[in-house]
Formats: structure tokens, C-alpha cells, sequence
């Protein structure tokens, strides 16, 4: 009997248990609950804020020397320094900046990961989303939900640059990637509707009536532009008309019209307004979240540490950390995470303190 033996004994006993289990693939897990099933979350992701001046020497360092079309995505990936090798900016996204030239495409293309594009410089570039094409102004954010076709290119004059927020490390999770190109080496998918299309019919709380020809994007996900000059102004007037939430900020979140839900099955997008001389209470939340400074200046204290955030810094916040922001000039934010995923599997928690 087990309880009969000295310790170290059976202690012995186990260890020798292990060893001839281990070649067969089998292990105990009393060994390693407490590390799989943890109390609270542990992740291995650090915080982290990139300077946006600092990346973008070098992304344009990267425009001298290889074309979009010969690196098919021309981007720098914002790797967590605590997920060395792996892409990814958290545990379940993936965070890049992409560098367009005047006159250059980025040749069409889909996969099964979702992807949003936060617009940090530039103005004439578009994303096509199946042959649609969205014409993009700083802080826009631009949607190419699943399995759809997707070109961008450049009619402007101007380096075009902006964050693309993909679920690539949570459609490696699943296994479950599948991507191609257009046929016979097309670069650009045929043009199918005039730039603006689903803006206009889909856009501001309207749809088209009844079952019209029009009505070509996906019913579940209409919806793939969501321009600044839009979100700019509701977060300004429901900033003037009452106070901040105390964990928040002005806060608002991006969402698909057919459900009112989230963007995008795997990624939820927001924006935040916080007042000049306003701090946050500390607040963790079960979705580490990628920020963009749009603009403003100020502080983000991560478990205790301070961040200086001024504009176009990137910015990313480990799940379950506590985070306070505090504005120095009016700070507007723009945050995307994995939240939508987690609702979905009942996991996604906060707690404001
Ligand atoms: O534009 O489709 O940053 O497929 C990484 C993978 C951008 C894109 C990225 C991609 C894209």
C-alpha cells in the first residue's frame, strides 16, 4: 500500500512510475493541475508600447528595399517580447503595421483569419473587400472578415500605413487555416461595386429593402468600413453630454449592424475618450487589448507601471493586469482584443476596482 511507504520512498516509486510512463506519452496530471488550472489567469504576455516613430523608420527602411507586391504583405509584426517566435502580439492576436507606396498593390488574397485595419498615416489607399473598394483617412478602421477577398493598393500621393489586427495565433489554436489567391496570378480583384457601396447602404442604420441585387456582402456582416469622421463624432458628443464611466473613460464600441454584436466573430474593436486631467480606476479584464493613441498625451499604469503614451503609440496590455489610464491632454483611444471570442465561450471576465 502506497500510504504504508515512507515518503521518499514512494516518492522514489513515482519518479521511476514517470519515467516508464513518459516514453508511452502518458503523465500525471497531479503533478502540474495547479499550473493548468490556475485560481486566476497567467499569462506569459508582457506589456509592451511601441514607439510608432521608431517602427516606422524602419518599415520604410523595408519600402526601399522589397515591394508589396514581391512581399505579398509588406508589414512589420509587433511580436510580445514575452512570445518570442511566435507573431503573435497576445495569445490569441496578432498586431503588424503595413506599408503601401504610392502606386503600389498588395496583391488579392483570402484566408480564414480575421483581420481589422486601424489607419495610422496616409490618405488614397484602399482595401478592396471582395472587389469593393474602401477608401481609407487616418484613424478608419476597415474590416476583411473571414474567407473574404481582399487587395489593397495605393492612388495616393503619400506613404499609406496602418495597424492590421488579425486572430491569427487563435486560428492557429484551432488549426484551422486555409488561405489562396486569386486564380491565374490576378493581383487585383475585379472591381464590383463603386468605392462606398455598403458604406452607403449599410452604414447609418439603414439596409436595403427587401432582397434587392444590392444586397451582395454577407447578410451576417455587412458592414466593413467605419470611418473616423463618424466614430470622431459620437465619441465627442456623448463626451460632452455626461460624465466619463470611471474605469472607461467615454467609451464605445464598434459594431456589426445585422446583430449589434462585436465586428467580427473572433475580434471586438472600441474607441475611449478620456477628458484631459481624468485617470481611470484600475479595471482587469480577461482580454489583453491592443491601443492605439489617436490623440492626447498621458500615462498608462500596468500593474503598477507606468507607461508614457503620446500620439500614435501602440500599446499592448496583458489579460488580467490591472490597468489605470490617466490623460494629460485629451486622450482618444482606439482598442481591439479578443473579447468577442471569449463571450462567445463564456469566458470573458472583468473586474473593476
Ligand atoms: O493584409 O491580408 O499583417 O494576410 C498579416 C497577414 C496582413 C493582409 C497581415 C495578412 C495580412
Amino acid at each position: 500500500m502506497a500510504d504504508a511507504l515512507p515518503a521518499e520512498d514512494a516518492r522514489a516509486r513515482l519518479q521511476a512510475l514517470y519515467a516508464e510512463m513518459a516514453p508511452q506519452h502518458l503523465f500525471p496530471l497531479w503533478e502540474v493541475l495547479h499550473a493548468l488550472v490556475t485560481p486566476t489567469p497567467r499569462s506569459p504576455v508582457r506589456p509592451h508600447r511601441w514607439s510608432y516613430a521608431a517602427a516606422r523608420d524602419h518599415l520604410l527602411r523595408a519600402g526601399a528595399l522589397i515591394s508589396a507586391e514581391q512581399a505579398e504583405r509588406r508589414v512589420l509584426i509587433l511580436e510580445n517580447p514575452g512570445l518570442p517566435g511566435t507573431s503573435a502580439v497576445t495569445t490569441s492576436l496578432y498586431a503588424g503595421l503595413q506599408l503601401i507606396l504610392p502606386g503600389e498593390v498588395a496583391p488579392c488574397h483570402r484566408h480564414t483569419q480575421c483581420a481589422l485595419r486601424f489607419v495610422m498615416e496616409g490618405e488614397g489607399a484602399f482595401t478592396a473587400l471582395d472587389g469593393e473598394k474602401a477608401v481609407m483617412r487616418p484613424f478608419d478602421l476597415v474590416l476583411t472578415p473571414n474567407w473574404q477577398w481582399h487587395d489593397h493598393g495605393n492612388a495616393g500621393g503619400a506613404p499609406m500605413i496602418w495597424l492590421d489586427g488579425l486572430d491569427i495565433p487563435t486560428v492557429r489554436h484551432f488549426a484551422a487555416s486555409f488561405a489562396e489567391r486569386l486564380p491565374d496570378g490576378a493581383i487585383a480583384h475585379q472591381e464590383t461595386a463603386p468605392p462606398g457601396d455598403t458604406l452607403a447602404r449599410y452604414g447609418r442604420n439603414l439596409r436595403p429593402f427587401a432582397a434587392s441585387p444590392a444586397a451582395r456582402r454577407p447578410a451576417a456582416l455587412p458592414l466593413f468600413h467605419y470611418p473616423y469622421a463618424e466614430w470622431r463624432d459620437a465619441l465627442g458628443q456623448v463626451a460632452r453630454a455626461g460624465a466619463p464611466d470611471p474605469h472607461l473613460g467615454h467609451a464605445l464600441e464598434f459594431t456589426n449592424p445585422a446583430d449589434g454584436g462585436p465586428v467580427m466573430p473572433t475580434i471586438a474593436a472600441h474607441v475611449r475618450l478620456l477628458p484631459a486631467g481624468f485617470a481611470t480606476r484600475p479595471r482587469r479584464a480577461t482580454d489583453a487589448t491592443v491601443f492605439v493613441v489617436v490623440e492626447g498625451r498621458g500615462e498608462a499604469r500596468i500593474a503598477g507601471e507606468p507607461v508614457p503614451l503620446a500620439e500614435r503609440d501602440i500599446l499592448v496590455v496583458p489579460a488580467w493586469e490591472e490597468l489605470v489610464l490617466a490623460a494629460e491632454a485629451e486622450l482618444v483611444l482606439f482598442g481591439y482584443s479578443d473579447a468577442a471570442a471569449q463571450q462567445k465561450l463564456g469566458l470573458w471576465r472583468e473586474a473593476r476596482l
